[in-house]
């Protein structure tokens, strides 16, 4: 049987991408996310040009622990075995300085890139450990390798992934279950959106003169890392855009 993956945030950007890209190397897919509605478009848009493709999608905010547990529980039978489990949905919220940062956006970004993590990781790793091939991707950033102005407390939540990441495959190595992290640079996606709580002008001006990375560029790379031969394991990618030197130093044209 072909592998299964699952992707966290599969409604839009990298994870959306990820879907995409994997259809075509023939995996079966488990995507979730909070818009729903997004998911089916996704699913009719893979099945218009790959009409073999196993897809299953379903509601989850990976903030909540007990929706988590139940999801992964309510798996249909053909879907309990997990190959492959993406996890990267996690956003960004403001960018403030740590003196006059909103305690609601930190809530929600430690919630999601810290705690969703690690709840899907708890609930999926169980059906991960009857597969041959089990591989986690942990989606990391620049943010968890370096700390720039008012990035603060998601800097905090990606570095807190880079650790699990180095955690989860200690942890898993006797099962044999392979752990990456991707770590990319600029991408432009939804996050800067999301990140200005929906000031479309400022998140445009992130991507301004510069080639950003896509969605696409980082789920090539990932489709990459989840082919090599079983012995080999790809530890940690940071992934930048060439006209991006580190988190805030970009040529701009
Ligand atoms: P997008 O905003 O385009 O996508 C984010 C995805 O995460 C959406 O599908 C969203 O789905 C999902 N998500 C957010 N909150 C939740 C939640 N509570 N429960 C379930 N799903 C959730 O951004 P990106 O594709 O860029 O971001 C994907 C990952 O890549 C994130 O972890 C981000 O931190 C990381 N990243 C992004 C970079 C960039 O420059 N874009 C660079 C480095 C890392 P929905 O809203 O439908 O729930
Ligand atoms: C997203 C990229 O540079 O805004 O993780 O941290 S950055």
């Amino acid at each position: 049987m072909n592998r299964t993956v699952l992707i966290t945030g599969a409604s839009s950007g990298i994870g959306q991408a990820c879907a995409l890209v994997l259809a075509k190397e023939g995996y079966r897919l488990a995507l979730c996310a909070r818009r729903t509605e997004r998911l089916e478009a996704l699913k009719n848009e893979i099945l218009q040009d790959l009409p073999e493709t196993e897809i299953y999608t379903f509601t989850l905010d990976v903030r909540d622990a007990d929706a988590v547990q139940q999801a992964m529980t309510a798996l249909p039978e053909a879907w309990q075995q997990i190959d492959v489990l993406i996890n990267n949905a996690g956003l960004s919220q403001g960018l403030d300085p740590i003196q006059s940062g909103k305690l609601s956006d930190w809530d929600t970004m430690i919630d999601t890139n810290i705690k969703g993590l690690l709840y899907v990781s708890r609930a999926v790793i169980p059906l991960m450990e009857s597969s041959k091939n089990a591989h986690i991707i942990n989606i990391g950033s620049i943010a968890g390798k370096e700390v720039y102005p008012n990035g603060n407390v998601y800097c905090a939540t990606k570095h807190a992934v880079d650790a699990l990441n180095k955690a989860m495959r200690i942890d898993l190595l006797e099962k044999g279950i392979r752990v990456s992290a991707i770590h990319p640079g600029m991408v432009e996606t939804e996050f800067s959106e999301v990140r200005f709580h929906g000031d479309t002008d400022r998140a445009k001006a992130v991507y301004k003169g510069v080639d950003a990375l896509s969605g696409q560029d980082i789920a090539e790379v990932i489709a990459f890392v989840l082919s090599r031969r079983a012995h080999i394991n790809i530890n940690d990618l940071l992934i930048m855009p060439t006209a991006q030197a580190t988190g805030t130093i970009v040529n701009r044209k």
